[in-house]
């Protein structure tokens, strides 16, 4: 049996040995390892800045006051909470503080590209404590405004929730807005997937068009796990409470202490996501989504919406005859780790569903470029094509190795 810390050591060699293709994932910088690490984890700080329920705080309220003013300037928005300890209780807390019980959640369904915590019914808190209302994609991948428009004039939602966990187009933020417009609706954008292409202006800003916006901070933005909740001036002239009862749902409604550590994490992030290195970073990914794309359907991969206009990409891989699960066994064989995920329309089950998610945040954090992206669509094609040849998926986790090795984790 080994010892944790030979666990911590083999899945470090895991990371830096293969290709994290999963675009949910990525590189935390170092400096926030080592603040994720360091002594702010001792400390209880229940309540916020300046109004603690502890002792001690001098220091721990000027860290947590950094990172809520790094976040309100970055977004251009009055309000941030940086406590939520994740995306899902981040989405909680605005349901909590803005709706009561019953209430009724409208969000895209998870087939379509959207997320649990959007109201997906019966088996989430989203779906299962308020009345949980679905919208969708038609075939090519776009949202119909006018069927949309129709569906929330018929519902009447207390918020709808604009956001995508697998959706590889652009969210046009401005046409959600106008089809709640004359509505009472609170308009809650959750940009956890694309939260760094938001602020390197590469995709739309949710901003000047919703009331609250959710993000979590370890995906584009190679923070620390956690979330942040912003209120924009939108949603302070709907409600000049809106930050106050979103705060109060976070702590004391939903959380106790504050992960310190974490909250400086957030705080380094957010500061390396205003500088020009990281708008590079965000125009390198969106080159590579694109490239590794093109590349994969060039060798004969079905994508659905038919390419990226973001960072990630949906590959229906029922004309290669298997599961997206299958795919995705067969790639970890080759050092190639993705997930399955269900794809629009999907007749399988989300258990076993007929696609494969893939993004290059994390390569792209590696280093890794355009002709790296062609290198890779060959080892993906050749591995699913190979899968049940054994030698040619250690040939190809060897090149993967070799690959890795030319582009090192920092
Ligand atoms: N679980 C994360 C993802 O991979 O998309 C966020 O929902």
């Amino acid at each position: 049996m080994h010892t944790i810390t030979e666990l911590i050591q083999k899945e470090e060699a895991r990371q830096r040995e293969t290709l994290m293709l999963i675009p949910s994932e990525n590189y935390t910088y170092p400096e926030v390892r080592a603040a994720v690490g360091s002594v702010l984890m001792h400390k209880y700080s229940e309540g916020y800045p300046g109004k603690r329920y502890y002792q001690g705080n001098e220091f721990i309220d000027q860290i947590e006051n950094k990172a809520i003013e790094t976040a309100k300037e970055l977004f251009k928005v009055p309000h941030a909470n940086v406590q939520p300890l994740s995306g899902s209780p981040a989405n909680a807390a605005v349901y909590m503080g803005l709706l009561k019980p019953g209430d009724t959640i409208m969000g895209m369904n998870l087939s379509s590209g959207g997320h649990l915590t959007h109201g997906h019914p019966n088996i989430t808190f989203s779906g299962k404590f308020f009345r949980s209302v679905q919208y969708g994609i038609e075939i090519d991948g776009s949202i119909d405004f006018v069927k949309l428009r129709e569906q929330i004039l018929t519902e009447k939602p207390q918020i709808l929730v604009i956001g995508t966990s697998a959706y590889p187009k652009l969210v046009d933020f401005g046409k959600f807005a106008k089809a709640a417009e004359g509505t009472d609706t609170i308009l809650m954008a959750d940009i956890s997937h694309f939260v760094g292409l938001v602020i390197a202006g590469l995709h739309p800003d949710p901003v000047p068009h919703v009331h609250v916006v959710t993000t979590t901070t370890h995906k584009m933005l190679r923070g620390p796990r956690g979330a942040m909740i912003l209120v924009t001036e939108k949603g302070i002239a709907k409600d000049p409470d809106m930050g106050k009862k979103i705060d109060k749902a976070v702590f004391p409604g939903l959380q106790g202490g504050p992960h310190n550590n974490v909250t400086a994490g957030i705080a380094l992030a957010l500061e390396k996501a205003g500088t020009d290195s990281f708008t590079q970073y965000a125009k390198q990914l969106v080159l590579n989504a694109k490239t590794l794309a093109q590349e994969l359907m060039e060798r004969g991969f079905t994508l659905t919406g038919g390419g990226t206009e973001n960072h990630l990409m949906l590959l229906d891989v029922r004309n290669k005859g298997l599961t997206g699960k299958e795919a995705a066994v067969a790639l970890e064989s080759a050092g190639i780790v993705v997930n399955a995920n269900a794809i629009p329309f999907d007749p399988s089950p989300p258990g076993n569903p007929s696609g494969v998610r893939i993004g290059p945040p994390a390569i792209t954090a590696r280093g890794m470029g355009e002709n790296e992206m062609k290198i890779i669509a060959t080892y993906i094609h050749d591995a699913i094509e190979n899968r049940t040849n054994e030698e040619v998926l250690v040939r190809i986790k060897d090149e993967v190795r070799a690959l890795c090795k030319l582009f090192p984790i920092t």
